[in-house]
């Protein structure tokens, strides 16, 4: 099992993810089917029910990835809710809601569920501890990454590469990877 289908529209978690796979010989698939969103209240329902409904469709081995940005000083919002806010408020509106603010602390996560269909699937979280920029900086990445401060730089000032050595994504993405070598048929190279 090499090849892996990745149930995703978000073509730039599908970049990171392929350079992530690449060096484990892992290539991934993408698949731009929009999977039901289940309202939940963590990102580990959202992936898990998502990694069920697409397994059913397509009955080979897959991986849905569901992440979200969450602001200390906002309780965790936007949190599961991130796709929807990037889409009404997008970054400007983050920064608006944060502007008198000082508590600027954020955790990026990611959650990763897979399925081969025969199994209940299992589920990988990784994160990243931050905090909200004070205006958009950079254009690298996407989504929140132009506000996302790591030291002192954003997500949008450093290169993908830099990005897939710290990411909350990459975390997520060698906890699977370490389980596939352990129960699955995957060679990396
Ligand atoms: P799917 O098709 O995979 O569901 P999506 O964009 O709807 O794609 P999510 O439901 O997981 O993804 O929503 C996560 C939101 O958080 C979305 O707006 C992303 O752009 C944003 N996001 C997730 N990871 C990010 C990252 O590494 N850098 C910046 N923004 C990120």
């Amino acid at each position: 099992m090499n090849n892996l289908l990745f149930i995703t529209k978000n073509e730039g978690k599908v970049r990171e993810i392929r350079e992530l796979a690449a060096p484990h010989g892992i290539t991934i698939e993408q698949v731009g089917y929009e999977y039901p969103e289940l309202q939940a209240d963590t990102l580990e329902e959202v992936a898990r029910w998502g990694a069920i409904h697409a397994a059913a469709i397509f009955r080979r081995p897959l991986i849905v990835e569901d992440s979200g940005l969450f602001i200390s000083s906002l309780g965790g919002f936007p949190g599961p809710y991130s796709a929807y806010v990037h889409k009404k408020l997008g970054n400007k509106g983050i920064l608006k809601l944060m502007s008198r603010i000082k508590d600027r602390r954020a955790t990026f996560k990611s959650v990763i569920a897979f399925c081969d269909g025969s199994s209940e699937p299992v589920i990988f979280s990784g994160s990243v501890e931050g905090e909200i920029a004070n205006k958009i900086r950079g254009k690298n990445g996407f989504g929140f990454d132009p506000i996302f401060l790591y030291g002192d730089k954003t997500f949008g000032e450093i290169s993908r590469d830099e990005k897939n050595k710290i990411s909350h994504r990459r975390v997520a993405f060698e906890r699977l990877i370490r389980w596939l070598l352990e129960h699955r048929d995957v060679q990396t190279i």
